[in-house]
Formats: structure tokens, C-alpha cells, sequence
């Protein structure tokens, strides 16, 4: 019955979805995908000047050479770990990057963290999977957001897995689930400690459907 509901509702969003000239497809994965993964988007350069960018270079963060700094289409630096260096790294695929023409290189003797932003839904579950190379170690962590007056609040935090990285490409997969009975949003967030280069970072939905 809950099943027949559920393909109810799934075939009135696509209805809808086509009226509006939206394809359901797309709406998905703008949804619940991790937003540039492979960090083939071309970089946003920002000049230094801009305060907040001149608060997160005064954290200790490198974010390249010369007046302009590297902004990562997606991705969010989070000032309140690090300091780290970071650089979009270009090279051949299976070699300098997994796949594409550009992956990420975070460095950090202590431990600094990017995120990406999803929508999660109570009792959503996803498959993840990462390519990392390079020494140190990685780690998943989804942080957890309920939603009130359009300010998020912060429920709770689960580390998925944390690993030490190799100087070859390796992947790593795993699963994750939204928990938390409130959760609206999450962070999908990757910390890292030494030097690690990460490509295609892919986040899909494969537990239940949105009940939102
Ligand atoms: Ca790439």
C-alpha cells in the first residue's frame, strides 16, 4: 500500500514536473548530488581584497598565489578547521587526477575541512563513493540540519569513515543516512589531514523516496 503510495507520488512530481518544462531527472540530482565533484567547473577567482575572503586568509588559509583567490564552485571552505593550502590541480586523467582535467589538493598539518551542501530527508539513505590519492588521511562526515524560519539548525554529526590515502588513486564507498527525524539538510564533508588530492566525489540517493 505504502509502496503504491509512494509511485503515486513520485508519478504526480514528474507530472508536475513536466508541466513546468522541468526535467524530473534533473531536479533530482540538483537535489541530491554532490555539486561539482569532480571540480571540472572552472574555478571562481575572487580578489583577496573581499573581507570574507580576507577572514578566511586570515585563519591561516592558502588559497593560491598572487591577489586572487581560488573559490571552488560548490565547495566550502570551513574557516573553523585548518589552516590548509588548497589548489585546483590540472593534469591527465589517471595520473595527476582521477578523471576529467582537475581535481582538488588540500594540505594541512592539522586537519581541514570542505563541504558540500544537500538536501536530506528523515530516513534517506545514500551510497557515496571518493577517489583519493596522495598521504594522510581522509575522512566522510555528515552534519545533520533541521530547517525553522529559514535558519538551519545544526541536530548532530556522524563520522562515516576515516582512512589513510595511498600515493595511487583509490576509491571509497560507503553509505550514508539522514537520522536525525528532523533533518531537512545536511553537509557532506570531507576532512583531511597531510596532503590529499579528491576527485569525483558522488553522492546518490538509493533508500527510500523524499517524503517531504
Ligand atoms: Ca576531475
Amino acid at each position: 500500500m505504502k509502496r503504491i503510495k509512494i509511485l503515486g507520488i513520485a508519478v504526480m512530481m514528474m507530472l508536475i514536473s513536466s508541466l513546468l518544462g522541468v526535467e524530473y531527472s534533473a531536479l533530482a540530482e540538483k537535489q541530491f548530488h554532490v555539486k561539482n565533484g569532480g571540480f571540472e567547473e572552472p574555478p571562481n577567482y575572487k580578489t583577496k581584497s573581499v573581507k570574507w575572503i580576507q577572514n578566511v586568509i586570515k585563519k591561516g588559509w592558502d588559497l593560491g598565489e598572487g591577489p586572487e583567490a581560488i573559490m571552488i564552485p560548490g565547495w566550502v571552505y570551513n574557516v573553523n578547521t585548518g589552516p590548509a593550502k588548497v589548489r585546483l590541480i590540472e593534469g591527465t586523467s589517471g595520473k595527476e587526477v582521477n578523471s576529467g582535467e582537475k581535481c582538488l589538493m588540500v594540505q594541512s598539518d592539522k586537519s581541514a575541512q570542505i563541504y558540500n551542501r544537500a538536501k536530506g530527508y528523515a530516513g534517506c539513505e545514500y551510497s557515496f563513493s571518493l577517489y583519493v590519492r596522495g598521504k594522510g588521511q581522509a575522512q566522510v562526515t555528515l552534519y545533520q540540519y533541521d530547517k525553522k524560519n529559514g535558519r538551519e539548525i545544526f541536530l548532530n554529526s556522524i563520522r562515516i569513515w576515516r582512512k589513510d590515502v595511498s600515493n595511487e588513486w583509490e576509491k571509497y564507498d560507503g553509505v550514508l543516512k539522514t537520522t536525525h527525524p528532523e533533518a531537512k539538510t545536511f553537509l557532506f564533508a570531507l576532512t583531511t589531514k597531510g596532503e590529499v588530492y579528491i576527485d569525483d566525489v558522488i553522492l546518490d540517493r538509493t533508500g527510500n523516496v523524499l517524503s517531504d
